[in-house]
């Protein structure tokens, strides 16, 4: 409420267009406390800032080391690989009112964007690369996310001692505009080590949410019921943060 009365005391100094109202104390008064205000809230929703940082191409690491999974030596994949994965589909499955199955060539087709960000393992390294692919956004408007998604589950081609590592994450970073099905890491498809051929980029987020090997996106209103309802492979074993926020 007072947060509410005090904003409404700005909006009305600045519609009434007073510039010498900007010079008393009261006036600076009420813009601190809003500030202050402003602060708090941002704080509430989870202090997330807008936008990661991004870099230019001098920042770029000679090599972006590959970690956790960096092969997936079955037959099947390895086929695929050589071939530049013409079979490769990404399914958007769950909580959408149309389903989709998309190829390669269909998400190279989308609206692209390419950004240079740093990308930070809990494991104490960091590397910067170049990421191109649609916005995952674009897809989820595609199949038309319903009104109860509240999440969106990753799935990956592989396995870490056995278990599919998957991710999941609110629609807050689904939606957000770094947030990218990426199919090129510095201008060449992704390497085999790096997630080829899809892997997801999430920037305000540590390295383990950037599920790589991608097959499928998956909308739905709880985590629970999926994996061990921590909403990921390290959550739910090593009790890494759900909310991997840097
Ligand atoms: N499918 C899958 N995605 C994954 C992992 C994995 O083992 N399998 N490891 C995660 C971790 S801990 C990190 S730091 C990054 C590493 O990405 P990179 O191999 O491109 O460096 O991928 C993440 N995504
Ligand atoms: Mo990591």
């Amino acid at each position: 409420m007072k947060r509410r009365s005090v904003l409404a005391g700005i909006a009305a100094a600045f519609t009434a267009g007073c510039t010498k109202i900007g010079e008393t104390d009261t006036f600076r008064g009420l813009v601190d406390g809003a500030e202050t205000l402003h602060r708090g809230a941002h704080r509430l929703v989870g202090g997330r800032r807008p936008m990661a940082r991004e870099f230019t191409v001098a920042d770029l690491s000679p090599d972006f080391r590959g970690n956790g999974t960096i092969a997936i030596p079955t037959d099947a994949y390895q086929a695929q690989l050589a071939a530049g994965f013409p079979a490769w589909r990404l399914a958007v499955t769950g909580l959408v009112e149309r389903p989709l199955s998309l190829s390669l060539d269909h998400l190279q087709a989308l609206p692209q964007r390419t950004q240079i960000t740093r990308h930070d393992c809990v494991e104490g390294w960091s590397a910067i690369g170049q990421w191109t692919g649609p916005r995952l956004a674009t897809i989820l408007q595609m199949a038309r996310l319903r009104e109860d998604a509240r999440y969106i589950v990753f799935r990956c081609a592989d396995t870490l001692a056995g278990v599919p590592y998957y991710e999941s994450c609110d629609l807050d970073d689904a939606l957000h505009p770094q947030t990218l099905i990426a199919h090129r890491l510095n201008g060449e498809p992704l390497p085999e080590k790096n997630g080829a051929p899809l892997r997801l980029r999430i920037e305000r987020q540590l390295g383990y949410k950037h599920a790589k090997y991608l097959t499928g996106i998956e909308a739905v209103a709880s985590l629970d019921g999926i994996g061990q309802g921590g909403g990921g492979y390290w959550e739910d074993r090593a009790g890494y943060q759900w909310y991997g926020g840097i």
